[in-house]
């Protein structure tokens, strides 16, 4: 990679946001930056922290291992290492990691003279994780109410914290959240279809041109999104997705503590039925 013939002209001095040229190099294809050396930190001390977590309890399974929260009895306060206190600082280190990574793109797109597009889509997955594990748990006082980091462990928490709603299907805005997901999927079905379509011709035929693929939506349909429309439709759409599930979930407990299918009472006991 680093030995590509357009390399030279792309590796740009200057666009950092902090450490000025201090940090304005690469490591091969890598680029560094104030913000690369802050993830790999973080990123390489939160793994080493899950693993001497993991050390010290009962199994090494890979499905089994589970670092997990404080109990919600400490509230919004540190606990001990061994009690959920690893996970704390597991939390911390994963959120540096995280911004300073999306930090990093700021500042490749900055050295290249492109849009944020890249860091801002990164920036809606980060949010849907500290939804998670520090907006929700502030929200409900305790920091026993974030996910624990481990395979099944996670997923139980989950299906616990589901039922605790009684039936989060019936949650709205999780409703939403779903039809994005799926949206984005089809959408992404008709774009990949379409751009092979045309890419891959009939033997002995010429690669169609995007005009083809705008007709073929335009006798479809009868409308094309163009081609430019696509992929802000699936950047829109991908977005959507993480979004309202950071809201779907930041709702349930601080904002709506009951039953999900209960909400839908509303509507058997509204006064016109009576
Ligand atoms: C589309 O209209 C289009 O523009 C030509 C694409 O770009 C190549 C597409 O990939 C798709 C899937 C469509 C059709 C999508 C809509 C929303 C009409």
């Amino acid at each position: 990679m680093s030995l590509l013939s357009f390399e030279r002209k792309y590796r740009v001095r200057g666009g950092t946001l902090i450490g000025g040229d201090l940090f304005d190099f690469w490591i091969g294809p890598f680029y560094v930056g104030f913000f690369g050396i802050v993830t790999a930190i973080s990123a390489i001390l939160g793994t080493s922290l899950i693993f001497y977590a993991a050390s010290l309890g009962p199994t090494w399974n890979p499905w089994l291992i589970s670092i997990n929260p404080p109990d919600v009895s400490y509230g919004l306060g540190f606990a001990p290492l061994a009690e959920g206190g690893f996970w704390q600082v597991i939390t911390i280190c994963a959120v540096v990691a995280f911004v300073s990574w999306a930090l990093r793109e700021v500042e490749i797109c900055r050295k290249l003279g492109m849009g944020y597009h890249v860091p801002i889509a990164f920036s809606v997955a980060i949010f849907a994780y500290v939804t998670l594990v520090v907006i929700r748990p502030f929200l409900m006082g305790a920091w026993g109410h974030g996910f624990p980091y481990g395979i099944f462990s996670h997923l139980d928490w989950v299906s616990n914290v589901g039922y605790q709603y009684v039936n989060f299907h019936y949650n709205p805005v999780h409703m939403i959240a779903v039809t994005f997901f799926f949206v984005t999927t089809f959408a992404l079905a008709l774009h990949g279809a379409l751009i092979l379509s045309a890419v891959n011709p009939q033997k002995g035929e010429e690669v169609k041109t995007p005009e083809y693929e705008d007709t073929f939506f335009r006798d479809f349909i009868g409308y094309s999104v163009g081609t430019i429309g696509i992929h802000r439709l699936g950047l829109f759409l991908a977005l959507s997705a993480g979004f309202w599930s950071a809201i779907c979930i930041v709702i349930a407990g601080p904002l709506y503590d009951g039953s999900w299918p209960e909400l839908w009472d509303y509507w058997r006991n509204m006064p016109i039925w009576s």
